[in-house]
């Protein structure tokens, strides 16, 4: 193979509070939906990448759950799985929500950065939702306490500014040969992408409790090649009640939960989806080491 010299490649970690819109941005970078994303804090529970290309470079973005202050072992897991996105990468993206600079969150997450010695950026998110002098305000309070190389204005839902970020992270990665060949849109097996699917419609069907009370995982996956693939998933809950509630009167929850998840992974897999999902009880799934192998996250210990 001939040798590109112009080529650049690195690793981005998004990473910021609950709710910041870290997902959502990953996914107005990749220009296709692979990370999930609710109005309610804590949707992320892995470390999953997008990789882009942007001109001559290769930008592999991780989106990173959400750093809040962890009770259970599980959120511990997840806090630590985004600071460890955060530190073995070329550059951290601090994603944060303009309107919530000040919070107790973002002021924990800023302590920290300060004393690790990484590059990183900053993007002001949710601009269609401030006034631009609570903006600026926000941008001359987080430079101030940071100091990033850049700061960027965004609406990662909408797309301003998307384009611009896009472009400098292109030139701010380092040169070399790109990570992944170039059709690959994430490092995530398409058996996890379709579980987080799944899961996706539990935080937005789901009320209250319900949606951090469960996991999904993939259990089957037949027809490779073929233009349909059948998929067998498992819906994990806590407690007898909470599988009535996913199940629904009827069952007509689960169907629409079904239904509107096959959509979606149709949709990424550009393939028809017959999806089968089976709902079962167990207690403390959320401390079960399976658990954290099929998320991918290191179980802390007590
Ligand atoms: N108005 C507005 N809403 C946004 C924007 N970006 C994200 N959101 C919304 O903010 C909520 C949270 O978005 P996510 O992308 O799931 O946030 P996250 O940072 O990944 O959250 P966790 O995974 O829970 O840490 C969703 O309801 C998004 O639609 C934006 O630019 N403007
Ligand atoms: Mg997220």
């Amino acid at each position: 193979m001939s040798a590109q010299p112009d080529r650049r490649a690195g690793t981005i970690a998004l990473i910021g509070a609950p709710n910041a819109g870290k997902s959502t941005l990953l996914n107005a970078l990749l220009g296709a939906k692979l990370a999930i994303v609710s109005d309610k804090p804590q949707t992320s529970r892995r470390r999953l990448a997008g990789i882009v290309v942007a001109g001559t470079s290769q930008l592999v973005l991780v989106d990173t759950p959400g750093i809040f202050a962890p009770r259970r072992r599980l959120d511990r897991a997840m806090v630590e799985a985004a600071w460890r996105g955060a530190e073995d990468c070329d550059l951290a993206l601090l994603v944060v929500d303009a309107a919530r600079w000040k919070g107790e969150e973002t002021a924990a997450i800023v302590a920290r950065l300060e004393r690790g010695r990484r590059r990183l950026a900053l993007a002001l998110n949710k601009i269609d939702q401030v006034k631009r002098e609570s903006l600026l305000a926000a941008a001359a309070g987080l430079h101030a306490a940071l100091a990033p190389e850049r700061v960027f204005m965004i609406s990662a839902l909408k797309g301003d500014g998307v384009e611009d970020l896009k472009r400098w992270l292109a030139e701010a990665v380092p040169s070399g040969p790109w990570l992944y060949p170039e059709d690959q849109l994430s490092d995530a097996s398409e058996r996890v992408i379709a579980a987080e699917l799944t899961r996706e419609q539990l935080y937005l069907q789901l009320r209250q409790e319900l949606p951090y009370a469960a996991t999904v995982t993939t259990e089957q996956w037949l027809g490779e090649e073929a233009k349909l693939v059948r998929i067998r998933q498992t819906v994990t809950v806590a407690r007898p009640g909470q599988k009535g509630i996913v199940i629904g009167a009827k069952g007509a929850r689960l169907k629409a939960i079904r239904t509107a998840a096959a959509d979606a992974i149709a949709a990424w897999l550009g393939r028809r989806v017959d999806l089968t999902l089976h709902v079962r009880v167990r207690e403390a799934w959320d401390e079960d080491p399976e658990t954290y192998r099929d998320l991918g996250l290191d179980r802390p210990p007590d």
